[in-house]
């Protein structure tokens, strides 16, 4: 079990990779995009992630880690590629299936193929008929899932110390699974069957969600009846069996805004909680631009800094982020000048790129300009600022942090 093929090159995937490549394991990343292979070939990476620049570098130049666009032969092939949703909120696991399809020509007996993938409850079973049915004289072929659980911002700790769920079809690939993970997790690596693993994932984000959502359903109810949600929530938290989360402007990410879907989906009937989080989480997004464009009506020209795009503090990812939403809102809206402060980025996305009354600025610049300033996300560069600065502004914070 020495060569692994990493299918899917992002936020998991690469992470993944090197990880994997800096324990010794020679590893090829395979992603679709020959922008990301040149890149990571060169040493560099593609996304912002603590200390993932310079593992990536040292594994590629020590030549245990590279990025094609093909697989090639190997031991253990591990799929992290995303699962979205479609418009109708239903799960699109085309990607994995795709994956699975370009694998199978490279299949060898005695493979163990892990799908790290969120995927709906059943898809690894699913895989398995796939996979049959396009090889029926390769056996064994194990396969199971594997669910990633590391938080984006803090990846290579929790790579190697969170607990691992492992589910396979059937015992031995369950068995043949855990034994890789035990190479390089320090965290338990418990063996469960698969579909217990993909509706592990699922719960983990969707208790998130849930509690996340009570958070800012508070915040609305608070803000309904004159009293400050932060200090309710910090006085609560003091029970010792309260824990509230934070409130803020809606859920984003490409996790916790997704996979509770993947629940209500799969039991429509019976989700009530689960689908009632969502809406809420969505709709506190909303609650939030017409809190801004109230605002603004008692400006006579209204220039408002919008600080923070990302879906969470300290990271660049901008994947269903509520800020960036919320900005492309009141810009489409035509409320007023919109200034985009996000320390992350070079250039607004695609998305947000024509639209003609917004520009990206630095914060100096922002605070200058702006005469409303919204604080979307809890960056540390807006964390310790200079107080002088928000005087003579109207603002609105939605992390609690001013
Ligand atoms: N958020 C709040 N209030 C809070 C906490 C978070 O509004 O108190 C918001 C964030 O701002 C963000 C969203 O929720 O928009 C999600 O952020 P997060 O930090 O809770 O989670 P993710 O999406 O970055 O990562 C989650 C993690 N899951 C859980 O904590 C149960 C991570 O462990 C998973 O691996 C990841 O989803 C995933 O890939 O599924």
């Amino acid at each position: 079990m020495n060569k692994i093929c990493v299918i899917g090159l992002g936020y998991i995937g690469l992470p993944t990779a090197a990880l994997l490549a800096n324990q010794g394991f020679e590893v090829v990343g395979v992603d679709i995009n020959p922008t990301i292979i040149e890149t990571i070939n060169q040493g560099n990476i593609h996304i912002c992630e603590p200390e993932l620049d310079k593992l990536v570098n040292n594994v590629v130049i020590k030549g245990k880690l590279k990025a094609s666009l093909k697989p090639e032969l190997a031991d253990i092939f591990i799929i992290a590629v995303p699962t979205p949703l479609r418009d109708n909120n239903q799960p699109d696991i085309s990607f994995v299936e795709t994956a699975v399809k370009t694998i199978t020509p490279y299949l060898k007996q005695g493979n163990l193929i892990i799908l790290e993938s969120t995927i709906p409850v059943g898809t690894t079973e699913k895989i398995n008929y796939f996979i049959k049915e396009i090889i029926t004289e390769i056996t064994p072929i194990y396969l199971a899932h594997c669910p990633e659980r590391v938080l984006p911002g803090n990846i290579l700790k929790e790579l190697i110390e969170n607990d691992r769920v492992v589910g396979g079809i059937d015992e031995d690939s369950t068995k043949k699974a855990a034994l890789f993970y035990e190479k390089f997790v320090q965290g338990k690596v418990i063996s469960t069957n698969s579909k217990t693993a993909e509706i592990v994932k699922l719960t983990e984000n969707s208790f998130r969600d849930i509690n996340i959502a009570f958070a800012n359903e508070m915040s609305m109810i608070c803000d309904h009846l004159d009293i400050n949600v932060w200090e309710v929530i910090k006085l609560a938290n003091l029970h010792p069996r309260v824990n509230i989360l934070k409130p803020g402007p809606g859920v984003g990410g490409h996790c916790i805004a997704i996979d509770p879907w993947f629940i209500v989906n799969s039991s429509p009937n019976l989700a009530k909680l689960i689908k009632t989080a969502r809406e809420v989480n969505i709709n506190k997004t909303d609650y939030v631009i017409n809190q801004i464009k109230n605002a603004a009506t008692k400006i006579n020209e209204p220039v408002i800094a919008c600080l923070g795009l990302s879906y969470k503090a300290n990271i660049d990812d901008l994947r269903e982020s509520p800020a960036l939403k919320i900005v492309q809102q009141l810009a489409l809206e035509k409320i007023g000048k919109i200034i985009a402060v996000e320390p992350h980025i070079k250039c607004l996305p695609n998305n947000l790129n024509n639209l003609e009354n917004l520009e990206l600025l630095d914060l100096e610049l922002a605070f200058c300009k702006a005469n409303l300033v919204v604080l979307l996300v809890g960056h540390n560069d807006f964390i310790n600022l200079n107080q002088e600065l928000l005087e003579s502004k109207i603002i609105i914070d939605t992390q609690g942090i001013w």
